[in-house]
Order: C-alpha cells, then structure tokens, then sequence
C-alpha cells in the first residue's frame, strides 16, 4: 500500500494573534480563550514535530482574525503547491500571505485567479484522487479552475458536496490512509466514498471526524471516546489534541496545518 498520501516532511502552522477573538463562527458560543488556544496549539504542533516532520510555524496576523487556519489559503501536492482563492471576503487576503512562504519552499507556486472561490478545508487528497466539495466558500468556477490545474500533474479532481450547513466538505471527513476514511454518516450515507474503506465515526461524535493522519499518528480533537476506541481498535495510533477553543471558531484539526513533501527537485 503506498503512504504519499499521508507521508509529509513539511508542515507549516501559524500561531493564533489575539485578533482570533474575532473570527468567523456560524455560530457564537462565546469567545475563545486565548492562553487555552495557545497551549493546544502548541501541543499540536509537537506532535506534528515528534513524527520527524521540519514544521515552520509562521507569526501571528492580527489584520485577518482566522489566520490560524493555514488549510484554506493553499492545496500543498507533491508535484507542486496552489494558492487557493479563499471565499470568505475576509480571508482572501491570507491567500497572498502564505504564497511567498511556498514560493520559497517550492520555488514557484500556482494560484487560483478567480472569479471563483475554493478553500483548502474543501479538499481531501487521496492516493489516488483529489475530492472538491461544493459549499458555501468553494464554488464550481473555483474547482474548475483547480482541475486544470491539476490535471497538468496527473491528478484526478472529483467534485462531491459538502453536506448543507456544514463549513468545509473535510469538517465531516479526513483520510487515515491509502483506503480508509473517516467520515460522518450524514456525509457516507452520500456514497461519496464508494472504493474506500469508511470508518464513520460515532454517533453524537460528529465533531470528531475532522482529523489529520500525518505520518505515523493520527491527530484527532480531545472528547470523543467512543470514535478514538474505533480508531485505536482499527490500529492507529492516535494522539488527541484539545480543540475546544478552536471548536468555537469551526475550526479543527487539518485547518491548523499545511502538510505536504517537496517535489525533489526543489
Ligand atoms: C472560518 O470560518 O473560515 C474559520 N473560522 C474556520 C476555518 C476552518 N478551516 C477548515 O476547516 N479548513
């Protein structure tokens, strides 16, 4: 079974600015706590170190509250990086904000010109496919504009859908390798997923589907008992992270991360 799809020697993170109190929520449960955010933050990003993986974790941006959430400005590949066209109007300017810092790990970078929108959080790669979930912040114009991008690397792009109301299509899902993916009912129940291996996660536990295999851990939020057992009893080894502060922002554990290899000729 081949590992590409979740073996990774880079990560890049950004440290959440005190600007984070105002960012996007689809709905207000309070503001988030910021030492408490920081410190899972920080265990976050020893984790991702601890497999062996060079992680550079950027400053804070205080100009765009939902910084933090590194996923959605670009699509990280092994032949080459994307910049995405974020569609939140607030988080565009992110997208430029990390493109130099790819620019000097890959040398050049592609980027989505718009007028469409996609968001990282929208897109799930596989072995052997890249899935595209419709939603509110990545509409058709922008996964075209990626499909052809793509397809200039030898990529399959599969459009799917988000399920409605919720943020991003990997909200509901994440890959844990080459043929499994772990996934809300609401969102296998589509058969989105048909040729893959699906552990759904528990009942009541939809908020744990949002995970981050990343070499040899699985990186799942802290609180979900019963899905962890599933993941353990599947044989993953699984670290959980707390993620209550983010949580209030709908944020979770691949949005605080970019994860990807350098071509090798980079
Ligand atoms: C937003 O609404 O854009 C942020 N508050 C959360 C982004 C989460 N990112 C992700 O799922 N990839």
């Amino acid at each position: 079974m081949s590992d590409r799809s979740f073996r990774f020697t880079h990560a890049i993170c950004r440290l959440p600015g005190n600007s984070i109190v105002r960012g996007l929520r689809a709905v207000d449960t309070g503001a988030p706590d910021l030492a408490l955010m920081r410190a899972h933050h920080a265990d976050y990003v020893a984790a991702l170190r601890e497999t062996g993986a060079d992680v550079t974790v950027l400053d804070p941006l205080e100009a765009y509250p939902d910084a933090v959430f590194v996923e959605d400005t670009a699509l990280c590949l092994p032949q080459g990086a994307v910049v995405m066209r974020p569609g939140a109007p607030s988080r565009l300017g992110e997208a430029a904000e990390m493109a130099p810092h790819l620019e000097r790990l890959y040398g050049s970078v592609a980027r989505i010109a718009g007028p469409g929108t996609i968001e990282g959080g929208d897109i799930l790669t596989t072995e052997t496919e890249i899935l595209v979930g419709r939603s509110a912040r990545t509409d058709a114009a922008g996964i075209a504009e990626l499909a052809d991008i793509v397809a200039g690397w030898g990529w399959r792009l599969r459009e799917v859908q988000t399920p409605p109301g919720v943020l991003h299509f990997k909200t509901d899902c994440s890959l844990l390798d080459a043929e499994t993916i772990l996934s809300t009912r609401r969102l296998s129940a589509t058969g989105c997923f048909a040729g893959y291996r699906v552990i759904d996660v528990a009942e009541g536990e939809e908020a744990a589907a949002n995970t981050i295999r990343f070499n040899d851990l699985v990186l799942m939020p802290a609180g979900f008992p019963r899905t962890r057992d599933r993941l353990v009893a599947g044989g993953y080894r699984v670290r959980e992270i707390g993620n209550s502060e983010c949580a209030k922002l709908d944020g979770g554990m691949s949005c605080l991360s970019l994860r990807f290899s350098l071509p090798a000729a980079a």
